[in-house]
């Protein structure tokens, strides 16, 4: 609301010199600004080149369980090992992907310092007072959508098709078929940045929305993070912090994949016989279940490196169903979570968490799920501390 004051300011400065023109001018201004309400900001416009795009997805690109230093077990080959009947660790998958302009031509490369992410999208950044621009393409082969969490948008950028009474260009955004493009403005207003108890920055997502638990199985998912006014660098990232972690923990349920018999087709040596016998099988079905952090397993997540006494933040994703009950450890550091010290918190379906950590132990330590299940199928992963 700069704006608001420095016209009001400028209010006085006219009514001082006598001049009614500029004052009922200025006047005029300011009803526009109160009738845009929220929606006139102080800060920036950031765009994005977002497509949502197709790739084969290895869960485990090493070969082997990092964790053991070893080859997998006969039952960690539940999950990794293809065969006649069996999918194995590389699925057809959907991602959102940046690109450097409209034309969806180039990629953006991706840094190393987000080598870590994975499956998930790139990281969308705002400051509180800033507009955030995605430019969406779907170039997949089912209709998707990118649909934010904490922002503030119109229905024409909610990215969610239901029965909310709205038409024309307020439903453009809901489902964005294949091959087509929408636009989505987002605002970072003050209710979208850090409360009172948190950090510098906070974490929020996005992902696509028709059909949500099919989309985000698919890979549709990625990180939004709202810097605090005047807490950020000129990327949006927080002054205070100097290096940041997002590690999304999920069951990745590859058998409500939009690729599921794709998949079946490309990767089994008998797919007739698993489309035909097989799709409500137990334990085939359980074989598709992919434990994971950021789409790795066994502790294949690369790039989780930092230096001892760094000010590290880690932003946390929890999303899937009622198994998705997740709980990231960290061995060997601390954590503060809004105040609290912890080495352990807790994410239900949809959580989203920011916490910080001063790593003062080096070594190559242990990040992993509580949850006994999820620790055999494998959600885990190495993080390293260097002097
Ligand atoms: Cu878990």
């Amino acid at each position: 609301m700069h704006r608001v004051q420095s016209l009001l300011h400028r209010r006085r400065l006219g009514r001082r010199q006598g001049a009614l023109v500029p004052w009922f001018l200025t006047m005029v201004v300011i009803g526009s600004l109160l009738a845009w309400g929220t929606q006139v900001l102080a800060g920036q416009t950031r765009a994005y080149y977002i497509a949502a795009v197709e790739l084969d997805w290895d869960y485990a690109p090493t070969g082997i369980n990092q964790i053991g230093g070893s080859a997998f077990s006969a039952s960690e080959n539940i999950w990794v090992q293809s065969g006649t009947e069996r999918i194995g660790k590389v699925y057809r998958k959907a991602a959102y992907r940046e690109y450097t302009d409209g034309t969806f031509t180039t990629p953006k490369v991706v840094e190393s310092r987000w080598q870590h992410l994975g499956i998930l999208g790139p990281v969308i950044r705002g400051e509180v007072g800033d507009t955030i621009q995605v430019i969406f393409k779907n170039m997949t082969s089912f209709p998707n959508s990118m649909h934010p969490h904490g922002v503030f948008y119109r229905k024409d950028s909610e990215g969610a098709p239901y029965n909310d009474g709205t038409s024309g260009s307020d439903k453009a955004d809901d489902v964005v078929l294949p091959g087509g493009t929408h636009t989505y403005t987002w605002l970072a207003l003050e209710r979208s940045g850090p409360g009172p108890m948190d950090g510098s920055s906070i974490l929020w997502m996005y992902h696509s929305h028709p059909d949500e638990p099919k989309d985000t199985n698919t890979g549709l998912v990625g990180p939004l993070i709202i810097t605090r006014q005047g807490s950020a660098n000129p990327d949006g990232s927080p002054k205070d912090i100097d290096r940041e972690f997002v590690t999304m923990f999920t069951n990745f349920d590859e058998n409500v994949s939009h690729y599921l018999l794709a998949n079946i087709d490309r990767f089994t040596g008998r797919p007739a016989k698993v489309r035909a016998r097989l799709l409500g099988d137990p334990d085939f079905v359980e074989s598709n279940i992919m434990a994971s952090i950021n789409g790795f397993a066994f502790g294949n997540l690369p790039g989780l490196t930092m230096r001892l006494g760094e000010r590290v933040r880690w932003y946390l994703i929890s999303i899937g169903t009622e198994v998705d009950l997740h709980t990231p450890h960290w061995h060997g550091q601390t954590v503060l979570s809004m105040g609290r010290r912890t080495d352990m918190v807790e994410l239900l379906p949809g959580s989203m968490m920011t916490v910080d950590m001063a790593p003062d132990n080096p070594g190559t330590w242990l990040y992993h799920c509580h949850v006994n299940d999820h620790i055999v199928a494998g959600m885990m992963a190495l993080f390293t501390v260097t002097e």
